[in-house]
């Protein structure tokens, strides 16, 4: 149980402190109780608190857009207000398929995702999702969806950085379109680098061949940048690292450093504009969220934005993440290490499972770190982590040396 944060630590219950090496689930950047974040926070709840998302608008949602655009690709030019992840994703399905619509090619409606992807919670997510549990417990899910091969094949084991192998396993995306017709598919999802199943990197020319693809095919591109959004990978966001520019960009986390809940889809100028061709009286997309653009959390994105800024924290996870790669990779060799991977500031260890008992190595190694003071995530028997960008060499010796420590004493 936590009960206090500063910077780089919870607070438990028990006094301890904990060295937060996963930036709470993948949202705290700039670390912990940030003051221009706390102080935006007090001063909006006390000036405007709410303004309707629908019809009306406050300045400090048009704002925060613009700041949005400022640090994103050139060519994304548009903003739309969500409130987590999960309703982003939404969002940039649904706004996939009504563009088509919008320019008379309505049977473009199908959805591709991928194997060992996660897009949330939601429906659409995860009927794009590629995760089995997050999957069967639910019905039958979106019609018209097709997953392509997620990345991660043995040959890339302990690939520092983005691996070798695999740019071809994107061709797959031509099956699909055999299968189906061009005419059929609205939109690709993928994110650039999968975090949440246990940092699956992009094979070199990978996402290259994905943009090809679809935008011979008139397919939209759509990057989930929830985890890779707002510098995690050493730039605003993944699509900056790669130079691939999709369609939209779905974000959140990173966007108020998960102090408060927001998300937003960014878009290319020509997917907004496909939507601006009816009467001035009429809704363009029938879609959005009481909270859009909740005047908190724009406040608060606007400071994030600021501490981002003023810190350089993209930067310097930039120039943090050789020494973090080496550091990380210093496990090899560490008993029941199987495989290690890392871009930016995100890594992972993977372990081998215990025979019969899968997860229960990884998990065992969660609760010693805890323990020991640092807390890391485990996705089945993956360790991942993604510690804020304002991380010190020091303070990433310290976690990578007591993980080392954990590993040794697992069974
Ligand atoms: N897309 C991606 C790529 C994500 O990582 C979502 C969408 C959904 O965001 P919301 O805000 O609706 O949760 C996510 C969320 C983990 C973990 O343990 C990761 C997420 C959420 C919870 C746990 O890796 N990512």
């Amino acid at each position: 149980m936590f009960v206090a944060a500063k910077d780089m630590h919870y607070t438990t219950a028990d006094g301890r402190q904990v060295l937060d090496g996963t930036a709470g689930l993948w949202c705290c950047n700039a670390g912990h109780c940030r003051p221009l974040i706390t102080e935006a926070i007090q001063k909006q709840a006390a000036e405007l608190d709410y303004a309707p998302a629908f019809q009306m608008g406050h300045p400090v949602a048009f704002e925060l857009a613009n700041r949005i655009i400022d640090i994103a690709p050139k060519g994304m030019e548009h903003v739309f207000y969500t409130n987590s992840g999960s309703e982003s994703v939404e969002t940039a399905l649904k706004i996939a398929i009504a563009y088509h619509r919008a320019r008379g090619e309505g049977s473009r409606t199908r959805l591709i995702g991928r194997e060992r992807g996660y897009h949330g919670v939601n429906f659409g997510g995860i009927s794009v999702g590629g995760i089995v549990n997050n999957r069967k417990f639910f019905g039958s899910l979106l019609a018209g969806v097709d997953h392509l091969p997620h990345t991660h094949i043995p040959q890339n084991a302990f690939a520092k950085g983005q691996p070798e192998h695999g740019a071809n396993l994107a061709d797959d995306l031509e099956r699909i379109v055999a299968l189906h017709g061009a005419d059929t598919i609205a939109a690709v999802i993928v994110e650039p680098m999968a975090g949440s199943t246990g940092v699956l990197l992009p094979p070199k020319g990978y996402l290259e061949k994905l943009r090809a693809i679809t935008k011979k095919h008139g397919i939209l591109l759509i990057f989930d940048e929830v985890i890779t959004g707002f510098g995690r990978l050493g730039s605003a966001f993944a699509a900056q690292h790669f130079d691939v520019l999709p369609d939209m960009m779905t974000t959140a986390k990173g966007l108020t450093n998960g102090v408060i809940p927001m998300g937003a889809v960014i878009t290319t100028g020509a997917v907004h504009d496909a939507f601006m061709n009816g009467p001035e009286h009429m809704i363009e997309l029938f879609h959005g969220y009481t909270y859009s653009g909740n005047p908190i959390a724009a406040a608060a994105g606007i400071a994030t934005l600021d501490t981002y800024k003023e810190e350089g924290l993209f930067e310097r996870a930039a120039e943090l993440a050789p020494y973090w790669q080496e550091a990380l990779h210093s496990l090899k060799g560490t008993r029941n290490v199987i495989d290690i991977r890392n871009m930016g500031l995100i890594g992972a260890v993977e372990l081998e499972p215990i025979a019969g008992e899968p997860t229960k190595r990884a998990f065992s190694a969660f609760l010693k770190a805890y323990e020991k003071g640092i807390l890391i995530r485990t996705t089945g028997d993956i360790i991942a982590m993604s510690p804020p960008l304002i991380i010190s060499k020091a303070e990433i010796d310290r976690l990578i040396g007591t993980l080392k420590e954990v590993l040794d004493t697992l069974e």
